[in-house]
């Protein structure tokens, strides 16, 4: 894309939609197979429906170094089985760009991992979460309303879904006896 970064003023709208947005992306359950622990109850929510899991609204910035992208998230509620909905996660393709998460509205948590560390912040209307360089990050789902936040990352950052994709993520958000519980796989 040949973009030039002008001076822009941008508005979050009452149910998290960046406007001006210049990409858009829905993520349904059907394009996140695999990601969810159980397996059996994956096969069954897609049998009933492929339901939207996600939406991104980007401001989308030129790829270089200096730049910063703007964008929100949508998390809608929902769980298969007992994992609460949440994004794919990733880590940055240039792995030392770091990542800022302000909340909007909603709860839930980001979850984070580098190497053989992992850790899990709250996420909700007014958190700022700082995503450091070298960091894989997914975020969680675990209220009833949708989790709304901005991000703001580096216009050179790119994005790796394809480590998580094989590797999966070490931890997994589950409700428990009625409670939210951090379950970590290592
Ligand atoms: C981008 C930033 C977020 C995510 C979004 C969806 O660096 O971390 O905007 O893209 O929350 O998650 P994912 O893992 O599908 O990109
Ligand atoms: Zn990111």
């Amino acid at each position: 894309m040949n973009l030039t970064s002008k001076p822009i003023s941008l508005v979050v709208d009452e149910r998290g939609e960046l406007r001006p947005a210049t990409s858009t992306i829905e993520r349904r359950l059907s394009h996140m197979r695999g990601m969810y622990a159980d397996a059996e109850a994956e096969r069954a929510a897609l049998a009933q429906d492929d339901a939207l899991v996600y939406e991104v609204y980007q401001y989308d910035m030129p790829e270089f170094v200096g730049e910063l992208v703007v964008c929100t998230t949508v998390l809608h509620p929902g769980k298969v089985g007992d994992e609460f909905f949440m994004t794919k996660g990733h880590f940055h393709e240039q792995r030392d760009r770091a990542e800022v998460y302000y909340g909007l509205s909603g709860e839930g948590r980001l979850l984070l991992a580098k190497d053989d560390e992992f850790a899990d912040v709250p996420m909700g209307a007014s958190t700022v979460a700082y995503v450091p360089p070298y960091w894989a990050h997914r975020t969680v789902n675990t209220g009833d309303e949708p989790l709304v936040f901005l991000a703001v990352y580096p216009g050179d950052a790119g994005h790796d879904y394809g480590t998580i994709e094989t590797d999966g993520f070490p931890q997994l958000v589950v409700e428990r006896d009625g409670a939210v519980a951090v379950l970590s796989e290592r």
